[in-house]
């Protein structure tokens, strides 16, 4: 069980924040194998007397800030330093403690103060934090010195899971070559995500408290009942945003917020999905003032303990937030395996262990008969690409297609459902009639075909309809990949696609029907 709570650190009278993101020095340890770093003990002793170092922003991913693909690809330690100033009536008063917190770093981390270490974390989109007042102290404080080692590589443990290949043939890869293998598309984004905040809190303080929300307008009804058929009410519409784009990569960035913000009012959206990980906090105030949503986070042991305390971490920080409909605790996993069945009722009953007030879910594109898990879970979401990885060219095989994956579905499970994905990818601009792949009229035409049978559907037991995906994003190089995804009905640089328009219309038409 974890330590503690993980309350959003806010200024009060007798709190104080201090936001010390900005510039860091930054080194990738391009070592063969990875670890000179911590052999040489760079946290002992300023970074730069270390070897070359580079200025990196914090928050931000370090991958497209350079001209450098070998910082783009990196996969392995990277080195962030920053001298900071604390001030010195912190380190004077005894009753203050002060607060290291880092609010998100991908995937694994490390963290010194002064060279001596404070704590490390495993994930790579959830707070942690370590109590610094005593190493301060001993070390007479000024300037704090912060080091922080971040290492992206994905194993079959993490979340998402991940392999790293050798290749041996030394007639076509040098010495130590390696990949990283994925089964997931968008790029894998690395380095310190969001800010990273000194905080005091009185000795004696509140670690942790608990909201129960209670309204009487059906968008946040949901949120005291188990029952999911109450979802009903807020998840008509729903898109997903992903807050990747250029340059800053997965870094939190508050103008874009503000925009997709700002774009889903205007489509009329009155629900969105996270995908495939937990957002930023920033982004849970966000939506608690407006737009409800979900939220998401191998099957060996270590996976399913990895995974169990993940759900822990979000439901501890995001389990005061009215916006947050349901959990979600997977994203297109393995599901047919059959350990498959074990791992999601432990994961599932678990989660619900934590928070009894909210339906639980995982997100599949499995097949309904072999499919291990969705017996366990309150909502089945489904995501499938009907016309487009099966089927390619062919729009009019939707119609039949959805009404038997739905049909399938409810007849064995009789459980609410949810398409939380479907879409084509179109490249702005591109256009053909009659329509093809990769032009926007095969976006929209593919759009409106779930649509009509949605329509249908919606009267009986679908309740929710996800498109993918609110915007472009990066994506690793593969032929699939016309320069990262494409399925967005908004382009990277946020402006709409004839999809768009289509869903806007949508949206505030179902709106108005529904009131
Ligand atoms: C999916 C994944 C999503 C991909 C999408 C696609 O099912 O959940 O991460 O981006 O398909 O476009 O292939």
């Amino acid at each position: 069980a974890l330590q503690g709570g993980m309350l959003f650190p806010t200024e009060s009278p007798s709190r104080e924040v201090k936001d010390v993101s900005g510039l860091w020095s930054f080194r990738a340890d391009l070592s063969p194998e990875r670890n000179r770093g911590f052999e040489q003990h760079w946290y002992r002793s300023p970074l730069a007397q270390t070897g070359p170092v580079i200025d990196m922003p914090v928050p931000s991913s370090y991958n497209d800030i350079t001209q450098d693909a070998k910082i783009r690809d990196f996969i392995g330690w990277v080195w962030y330093e920053k001298d900071v100033w604390v001030p010195a009536r912190w380190i004077q008063d005894r009753g203050a403690r002060i607060v290291l917190r880092v609010g998100s770093a991908h995937y694994y981390s490390v963290l010194w103060v002064n060279g001596v270490k404070v704590t490390e974390h495993e994930g790579g989109h959830l707070p942690f934090e370590a109590d610094i007042s005593g190493v301060l102290r001993q070390t007479s404080g000024n300037p704090c010195r912060i080091t922080i080692a971040v290492n992206n590589t994905l194993t079959l443990e993490t979340l998402p899971p991940g392999t790293i290949q050798y290749m041996n043939d030394r007639s076509r890869y040098p010495a130590g070559y390696f990949v990283q293998n994925t089964d997931f598309d968008f790029f894998n984004y690395a380095g310190i995500h969001r800010p990273v905040l000194l905080y005091t809190t009185p000795k004696a303080h509140i670690d942790d408290i608990s909201v129960e929300t209670t309204f009487s307008d059906n968008i946040v009804s949901s949120r005291t009942h188990t029952d999911p058929m109450s979802v009903k009410h807020c998840i008509v519409t729903s898109l997903t945003p992903r807050f990747v784009w250029q340059i800053r990569g997965k870094g939190f960035d508050w103008p874009l917020v503000v925009k997709d913000f700002n774009l889903m009012k205007w489509m009329g959206v009155n629900s969105f999905r996270t995908s495939h990980y937990p957002y930023a906090e920033e982004i849970l105030q966000m939506a608690d003032r407006g737009v409800p949503f979900s939220d998401s986070p191998g099957f060996g042991n270590v996976s399913l303990a990895h995974h169990l305390t993940v759900m822990e971490e979000l439901v501890r920080r995001d389990k005061n937030h009215p916006s947050v409909v349901m959990w979600s605790v997977a994203n297109e996993p393995a599901s047919e395996m059959p350990p498959a069945g074990f791992y999601f009722k432990e994961l599932v009953s678990h989660t619900k262990s934590l928070d009894s007030s909210r339906p639980v879910t995982y997100i599949t594109d499995s097949n309904y008969a072999r499919d291990q898990g969705a017996q366990y879970v309150d909502v089945i979401c489904v995501n499938s690409y009907l016309s487009w990885y099966h089927d390619p060219g062919h729009t009019e095989l939707i119609s039949l297609q959805l009404n038997t994956q739905f049909d399938d579905w409810y007849d064995k499970y009789q459980k609410p459902i949810i398409q939380s994905e479907y879409g084509a990818d179109a490249v702005a601009g591109l256009h053909s009639d009659p329509p093809m792949m990769f032009t926007e009229e095969y976006q929209t035409t593919v759009l409106q075909n779930y649509h009509n049978v949605f329509d249908q559907k919606r009267k009986e037991f679908v309740i929710g309809e996800l498109i993918w995906n609110f915007a472009d994003f990066m994506t690793a190089q593969t032929i699939t990949r016309v320069v990262g995804n494409k399925k967005g009905i908004f382009t990277r640089q946020r402006q709409p696609k004839a999809g768009a328009l289509l869903l806007r219309e949508r949206y505030w038409r179902i709106a108005n029907e529904t009131g």
